[in-house]
Parts: C-alpha cells; sequence; structure tokens
C-alpha cells in the first residue's frame, strides 16, 4: 500500500500513515462481553457516540450482535430492530462518520439507508458473500476481518493473510474498489491467546496485502489472561495492544475507551510517524 493513499469514509478522507485513526465502539445488545451493551437505549447511545466523538473518535461502529463466543445468535429483524433507531438518531447528532458492524447483507443494507458509510464484517464475506454488492453498490467501504470456527492453524500468519486475500478478491470481483477496502486479523476470533499474542506481535506482515490495517483488541478476553483482571479493568493492557500495534502498522483502533485511547495514538504516532500530529 502507498503509505499516502487514502480512503473516503462518509465524505472524509482518511490518509492512511499520517496518523492512526479510532473507531469507537457502540453495542447496541443485552450481551457484548465488554458489559458496555446499551440494548433499546437510543438516548443513551446518542450520548455515548456524542462523548466519543468530543473525545477523539474518528468513526462511530454500531452493532447489534454480540460475537462473544456462545452468544445467541440474532435474527436479521431483531438486529435491524436494535441498530436502526440508533443509527438514524446518531447520524444527525455527530459529525463523524457511522459503521455498521454486521456480517448480514441485509442488515447492512437497511444501516446503509439510514446513514451507515462503512461496512464492518466480521465474517470477511464468509458467511453472506452478498454483503460485497451492498459496498459495491453503495459505494462505501469494507472492513473484512478474518474469522474462523475453531483454533487449528499450521502456519497462522500465512494462513491469516491467505484467507483475507479470499475476501479481498471477494470483494474486488463484486466491484469494491481496491482503495476501500480495509483488512483486520480478528484478534479473539477463531484464536488462542497465543494466536492473539503473535498476530499483533507480526502485525505488519498483513501490510504485504496492501490495504489499511484496523486493529480490534479492547477489553478482549487475551488481556484479561495476561493481566488475570476482569474486563473493566482492561484500559492499560489496551493501550499497550494499541501502542504496539501502531508500531507494527495499525492505521484504525477499534476501541471502548476513547480518551485515554486517542492519547495513547498521538504518542504513539509522535514516535512512529513523526512529525507531531496536530490534536
Ligand atoms: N471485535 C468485536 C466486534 N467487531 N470488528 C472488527 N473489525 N474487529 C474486531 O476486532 C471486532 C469487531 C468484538 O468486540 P465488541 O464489539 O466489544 O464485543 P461484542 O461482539 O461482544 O459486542
Amino acid at each position: 500500500m502507498n503509505p499516502r493513499s487514502s480512503t473516503n469514509i462518509g465524505g472524509r478522507e482518511f490518509r492512511w500513515g499520517e496518523r492512526t485513526f479510532i473507531m469507537g465502539i457502540i453495542n447496541v445488545t443485552p450481551d457484548s462481553f465488554s458489559g458496555d451493551g446499551l440494548a433499546y437505549d437510543v438516548g443513551a447511545a446518542v450520548s455515548q457516540a456524542q462523548r466519543m466523538e468530543a473525545e477523539g473518535a474518528d468513526i462511530l461502529d454500531i452493532g447489534g450482535e454480540s460475537t462473544r463466543p456462545g452468544a445467541a445468535p440474532v435474527p436479521v429483524k431483531e438486529e435491524l430492530r436494535r441498530v436502526l433507531p440508533v443509527l438514524k438518531k446518531v447520524v444527525s447528532s455527530v459529525k463523524v462518520p457511522m459503521s455498521i458492524d454486521t456480517y448480514k447483507a441485509e442488515v447492512a443494507r437497511r444501516a446503509v439507508d439510514a446513514g451507515a458509510a462503512l461496512i464492518n464484517d466480521v465474517w470477511g464475506l464468509k458467511r453472506d458473500p452478498a454483503l460485497a454488492q451492498v459496498a459495491a453498490d453503495r459505494g462505501l467501504p469494507l472492513v473484512v476481518m478474518h474469522n474462523q470456527r475453531g483454533t487449528c492453524y499450521v502456519d497462522l500468519l500465512a494462513e491469516v493473510v491467505a484467507s483475507l486475500r479470499w475476501s479481498l478478491d471477494r470483494a474486488a470481483e463484486a466491484g469494491v474498489p481496491e482503495a476501500d477496502l480495509i483488512v483486520d486479523p480478528g484478534i479473539g476470533f477463531g484464536k488462542n491467546l497465543e494466536h492473539n499474542l503473535v498476530l499483533i506481535r507480526r502485525l505488519g506482515e498483513l501490510r504485504s496485502l496492501g490495504h489499511p490495517v484496523l486493529l480490534g483488541t479492547s477489553r478482549k478476553s487475551m488481556i484479561g489472561l495476561v493481566l488475570g483482571l476482569p474486563r473493566e479493568e482492561r484500559v492499560e493492557g489496551t493501550a499497550a495492544t494499541v501502542a504496539l500495534g501502531i508500531a507494527a502498522g495499525a492505521d484504525i483502533v477499534r476501541v471502548h475507551d476513547v480518551a485515554p485511547v486517542a492519547r495513547v495514538c498521538h504518542m504513539a504516532d509522535a514516535i512512529v510517524r513523526g512529525p507531531i500530529p496536530q490534536i
């Protein structure tokens, strides 16, 4: 990837390499692992969105189905019932672009109609390949994340890269432009602790794919396993993963705790990217 390449997300130019961008998480679920779910509470979601924007979020990612292992699958109708009212209200309450965290084409289509400017697919088009067509038809960028059932690998990095290449090829076939595709190693998805640590350590290898890299480690169980701390005490662990992720090549970090992570990004960017970015 040309480090000066850029992607337009919701009318804003994201110039990759200049600084790290922050995606704030808004879970409108009753059962998210991080304990931050705001099911059906539109007012609370709007307040959270406005706070995250003020704290430095560049994108806000709304999700209506928890990806936590063992979480109950959510039918399309219910997912729409959770995300659409929030999306409609938040879109008119903040200036930053909104992203929809779904692997279902129908949910993505309706969310885009309601104002979502980015599609975030935690199954990298493996569950619903029609999602690529939604991104292509609406001219929207797409995050393809690595995910698989089970945690069996012969060569972790090679398999994650090959799987992401498969997702990128499916997206390109559907007509999504190269500049609109973002990759994500899927920390905590079909991986054990060692896999997650290695993927962050070797994140730079994903850059061979030629696309911006999104890293989602916020409050995840890998941090709990290393530090022996519950999810509400994982902000420092998250900060470590963000700083080292930036050093290894992350372009976007997806987090719950925007204010502290914004400071981490600013400091890490000053060291890794220079010159000192403006705040
Ligand atoms: N992680 C989660 C959800 N969506 N999307 C991307 N691109 N990358 C990630 O790492 C990622 C993601 C899981 O985190 P969270 O949304 O906080 O939890 P839950 O799925 O339980 O709501």
